[in-house]
C-alpha cells in the first residue's frame, strides 16, 4: 500500500516533470534549433505564451507591432540564413493578419512555420468569439501542411513534419493550436494502435544531379549556341562560383531576377543586371539578340521579358521539377542543385573561341552604367529619385544588407544599387507586396547584428506598416552591435509606380483621388523615436547627407523629397506601352507637361549614349 508521504513526493515529482503541452512544442522547436518566434499576443495563444517563462531563453519570443510584420520577419529570416522562420499568433484576427507575410513566403519558396492559436475546443462550431475557420482559412497559404493539435500526444509530430516539411519543400506551414491544448498536460502518444512516435531532426538536403545522358543533351545546346544568355534567380544561391564559371565558358553575360539580385555583384563586366519592367536595357538586349536561353534556379514570369518562343533553345536547370519549363518552352530541362548540377555540366561546355558576343554584352554594360549616371543627375523637382540611389550606391558599405519593397522605388533599387561582393539584398519577388521593406531589415539586423541594413522604401508603403515597424526597431536597436538600421523613404506624396502602371499600361491619366498620399514628416518622425533624421530637398545635400547616416550612431531614416514625375520606365518602351502614355496625355494627365518632358529627355539621354 502507498503511505501518505508516497502519494505526496509522486506528486511532487509529476509537479517537476510535468509540463504543459505549450512547453513540450517550444522545446520541441528549440530542439530543431528555433531560436526566435516573431509574434503578437491574444489570448488564444495564452498558453503558448506562458510557456515562454519556462524555456528561458532558449527561444526569444519577439514581439512586433502587426502580425503581418511577424510573417514578414520569418520570411526575411529564412531568405538571409537559409533557416526555417517561425511566427505566432493569436487565433482570428491575428491568424488573419499573418497572411499577407505568410504568402510571401509561400510564393518565394521559403521554409516559415506559423503557429497560430484557436478557441477552446468545447466553444469550436458555437459561433464563438473570434472562431474563424483557420484550417479553411489557411488550407492555401500552407497547402503542404496545416493541422490542429487535437490532443497533446500529437505535439511531437506537429512540430517535427511542420519543420520537415517547410524545410524539404521550401514552402509554409502551420500548427492550429487550440487555447485549451496548450494548456494541457503534455503525454505522449500510448504504445497502441493508431499512435504514431516521431523523431526530430533532418540531414542535409540530399545532392540532387540529373542523369549524365540529361547533362550531355544540354551541353550540347549550349554548346551549338553562338549567343548564349544566362537569367539567374534564387535558386542559384549557393552557385556562385559555378554560375561565373559557366559563364566564362559560354562567353555569355549574366541577367539576374530580382529574387538573385545579390547572387552576382553588379560590379562583373558581364552582368547585365535586372530583368523584366525593372531591369536593365543590357539585359533586355542581351535576351532579345540571344540564340540560346540557359536559365538557372528562376521562375521569372514575365514571359515579354524573355525570348521569343522559337527564336532561342532553351536550357533550364531548376530543383524544383514542377517549375521546369513554365516559362519557356526549354529543349533540354535538368533537374538538380543549381551548384551541383552546374558542376556536374561543366567539364562537358567547350569555352568559345569567338569572344565577339561577351563582348559587345560587356560593352553595352559599361555604357549602361554611363546612362544610369547621366539620368541620375538630371534635374528634377526638387530630387531625382535615381540621384539617391545613385550617391547610395558607391558608398554601400561592406557586407551591408539592402531590402526593397514594392513601388517605384524598386526600380531604382534593382538598377542603380551596383551591389558588391559579400552584400545581401531581398524583396518581396513573386507577391511583389507593399511593406516588407522595414520588416526584412528588422529580421536581417537580428539574424545579423553586425551588419548594415539599408531598406529603400516608398511613403506609401511607410505610411501602411513601415512607420509601425520603425516602433519594434526603437525597441531594439540597442542590442544590435552594429546600429546602422538605415530606412530610406522617397517622400513623392504619391502611390507612384502604379500612377505610372495607369498612364503606360492602361492608358488612363493619374485618378488623383487613388494616387495622391498625404506628406508624412517621416524624419521629424524618427527624431521622435530617438533615431537620426534626414529631410533632404536639395540635390546638393543628396550625397554628403549619405555620409552623414552611414556614419550614425544609430538607427537612420532619410527622407528624400522625391519627384513624382520621374518615370519609372521600362528599358524599353514598347509600342503598346508608348501608345498607353500618349493616350493617358491625351486624356489630360494632371501632370501632362512635365511628364512629356521628362520622358523624352529620358530616352534621348539614352540613346544619344548608344
Ligand atoms: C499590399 C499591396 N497593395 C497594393 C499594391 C499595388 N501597388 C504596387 S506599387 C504601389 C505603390 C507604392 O507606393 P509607394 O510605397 O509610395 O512607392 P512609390 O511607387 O511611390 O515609390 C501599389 C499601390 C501592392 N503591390 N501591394
Ligand atoms: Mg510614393
Amino acid at each position: 500500500m502507498r503511505s501518505g508521504k508516497d502519494v505526496e513526493r509522486e506528486q511532487k515529482v509529476r509537479f517537476i516533470v510535468a509540463k504543459n503541452t505549450a512547453q513540450f512544442m517550444l522545446e520541441r522547436l528549440s530542439e530543431w534549433g528555433i531560436k526566435r518566434i516573431y509574434g503578437y499576443p491574444g489570448d488564444g495563444i495564452n498558453g503558448l505564451l506562458g510557456a515562454f517563462h519556462e524555456v528561458g531563453d532558449r527561444i526569444e519570443f519577439t514581439q512586433t507591432a502587426h502580425e503581418e510584420i511577424a510573417s514578414f520577419a520569418a520570411c526575411a529570416h529564412a531568405k538571409f540564413t537559409g533557416e526555417v522562420g517561425v511566427c505566432m499568433a493569436t487565433s482570428g484576427p491575428g491568424a488573419i493578419h499573418l497572411l499577407n507575410g505568410l504568402y510571401d513566403a509561400k510564393l518565394d519558396h521559403q521554409p516559415v512555420v506559423a503557429i497560430i492559436g484557436q478557441q477552446k475546443r468545447m466553444g469550436l462550431g458555437g459561433h464563438f468569439q473570434q472562431e474563424v475557420d483557420l484550417i479553411s482559412l489557411y488550407k492555401d497559404v500552407a497547402s503542404e501542411y496545416v493541422h490542429v493539435c487535437m490532443v497533446p500526444s500529437q505535439a511531437a509530430h506537429l512540430i517535427d513534419r511542420a519543420i520537415r516539411i517547410a524545410k524539404s519543400t521550401r514552402s509554409v506551414t502551420c500548427i492550429i493550436v487550440p487555447d485549451d491544448v496548450a494548456e494541457m498536460e503534455h503525454e505522449d502518444p500510448p504504445r497502441a494502435h493508431g499512435a504514431t512516435f516521431s523523431g526530430e531532426g533532418m540531414p542535409n538536403l540530399p545532392r540532387v544531379v540529373p542523369y549524365e545522358e540529361d547533362i550531355k543533351r544540354a551541353a550540347e545546346i549550349l554548346n551549338e549556341g553562338q549567343k548564349v544568355a544566362m537569367l539567374i534567380g534564387a535558386g542559384a544561391y549557393g552557385a556562385e562560383e559555378e554560375v561565373k564559371e559557366a559563364a566564362d565558358i559560354l562567353g555569355c553575360g549574366v541577367a539576374k531576377a530580382l529574387n538573385g539580385r545579390a547572387v552576382l555583384p553588379d560590379d562583373l563586366p558581364y552582368v547585365t543586371g535586372a530583368i523584366g519592367l525593372l531591369g536593365t536595357k543590357p539585359s533586355n538586349d542581351m535576351i532579345e539578340n540571344c540564340d540560346t536561353f540557359f536559365m538557372v534556379g528562376s521562375s521569372f514570369p514575365y514571359s515579354e521579358w524573355l525570348p521569343e518562343p522559337g527564336q532561342a533553345r532553351g536550357v533550364q536547370i531548376d530543383i524544383d521539377g514542377t517549375l521546369i519549363g513554365i516559362r519557356y518552352p526549354m529543349e533540354a530541362n535538368l533537374i538538380g542543385d543549381a551548384k551541383e548540377t552546374l558542376r556536374t555540366l561543366i567539364p562537358h561546355l567547350s569555352r568559345k573561341e569567338d569572344r565577339s558576343w561577351r563582348e559587345d554584352i560587356e560593352e553595352n554594360v559599361s555604357r549602361w552604367w554611363e546612362i544610369l549616371d547621366e539620368r541620375a543627375m538630371e534635374d528634377a523637382e526638387p530630387l531625382n529619385p535615381q540621384r539617391v540611389f545613385h550617391e547610395l550606391s558607391s558608398r554601400l558599405p561592406e557586407r551591408c544588407i539592402t531590402t526593397g519593397d514594392s513601388g517605384s522605388a524598386t526600380n531604382w533599387w534593382a538598377r542603380h544599387l551596383k551591389l558588391r561582393e559579400g552584400m545581401m539584398a531581398a524583396l518581396s519577388g513573386n507577391l511583389a507586396t507593399m511593406c516588407p521593406g522595414v520588416p526584412y531589415a528588422l529580421a536581417a539586423k537580428f539574424a545579423y547584428p553586425d551588419r548594415p541594413v539599408i531598406a529603400c522604401v516608398g511613403d506609401g508603403a511607410m505610411q501602411m506598416i513601415g512607420n509601425n515597424t520603425l516602433i519594434d526597431v526603437a525597441k531594439y536597436w540597442h542590442r544590435w552591435s552594429d546600429p546602422r538600421l538605415i530606412v530610406l523613404v522617397l517622400n513623392n506624396r504619391d502611390l507612384n509606380q502604379v500612377t505610372w502602371e495607369q498612364r503606360v499600361l492602361a492608358g488612363d491619366p493619374k485618378l488623383e483621388a487613388s494616387q495622391n498620399l498625404p506628406d508624412f514628416p517621416f524624419a521629424r518622425y524618427a527624431e521622435l523615436l530617438g533615431f537620426k533624421g534626414i529631410r533632404v530637398d536639395d540635390p546638393d545635400d543628396v550625397a554628403g547627407a549619405w555620409d552623414e547616416a552611414l556614419a550614425a550612431d544609430r538607427p537612420v531614416v532619410y527622407e528624400a523629397v522625391t519627384d513624382p514625375e520621374i518615370p519609372p520606365l521600362p528599358p524599353h518602351i514598347r509600342f503598346e506601352q508608348a501608345q498607353g502614355m500618349a493616350s493617358a496625355l491625351a486624356k489630360g494627365d494632371p501632370s501632362e507637361i512635365r511628364i512629356a518632358w521628362n520622358s523624352l529627355r529620358g530616352k534621348l539621354e539614352e540613346f544619344t549614349n548608344r
